[in-house]
């Protein structure tokens, strides 16, 4: 399991490897909504920069060959075309669109394109059809540890695989 600690949002970005649709992945993440909160069971938004080398990484770290596979992130204009908004509804400030995208499609031509992946390929982000079946990462909840004395810190692939780079 490879989680990103957000200490500011109190949420971690978990990925789920197996590929679902958008709509799929926004059911899958929501199942982990608690009533009060709205962050908690969405995909993952990509709020900076440091969330955005977080999933890279894991990518990375998920698949043996390059290129690593696109995932779903949280954003879409599902409601208006054009008007893109993150699953938790913050505003749309960190962009970090691929040359030429987003393009609803026009380059292919052939289906409108409302929800948006990153791609390690094209080191950024492409809106691509919804039905597309990808990996993605869901925000869940971050218990804060009670009393328990600190662990040493653990480096990829040891107990729970969190990175401490991004801790
Ligand atoms: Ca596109």
């Amino acid at each position: 399991m490879s989680t990103l600690l957000d200490r500011f949002r109190q949420v971690l970005l978990e990925i789920f490897p197996d590929p679902l649709s958008y709509a799929d992945a926004e059911a899958t993440c929501a199942q982990f909504a608690p009533c009060d909160g709205v962050e908690i069971g969405s995909l993952s938004i990509v709020a900076d920069r440091t969330a955005e080398s977080f999933i890279k990484t894991v990518l990375g770290n998920l698949v043996a060959q390059p290129p690593a596979q696109d995932v779903w992130i949280g954003l879409n204009d599902i409601t208006q075309e054009g008007m893109f908004t993150w699953s938790n509804g913050d505003p749309l400030v960190y962009k970090n669109f691929a040359v030429g995208q987003p393009d609803n499609g026009q380059a292919s031509g052939v289906q409108s394109q409302n929800c948006v992946m990153y791609s390690p390929a094209l080191n950024g982000w492409d809106d691509v059809q919804c039905q597309l079946t990808l990996p993605f990462f869901c925000m869940m909840p971050y218990e804060t540890p009670q009393t328990a004395p600190q662990m040493p810190p653990t480096g990829p692939g040891g107990p729970g695989g969190t990175n401490p780079n991004f801790v």
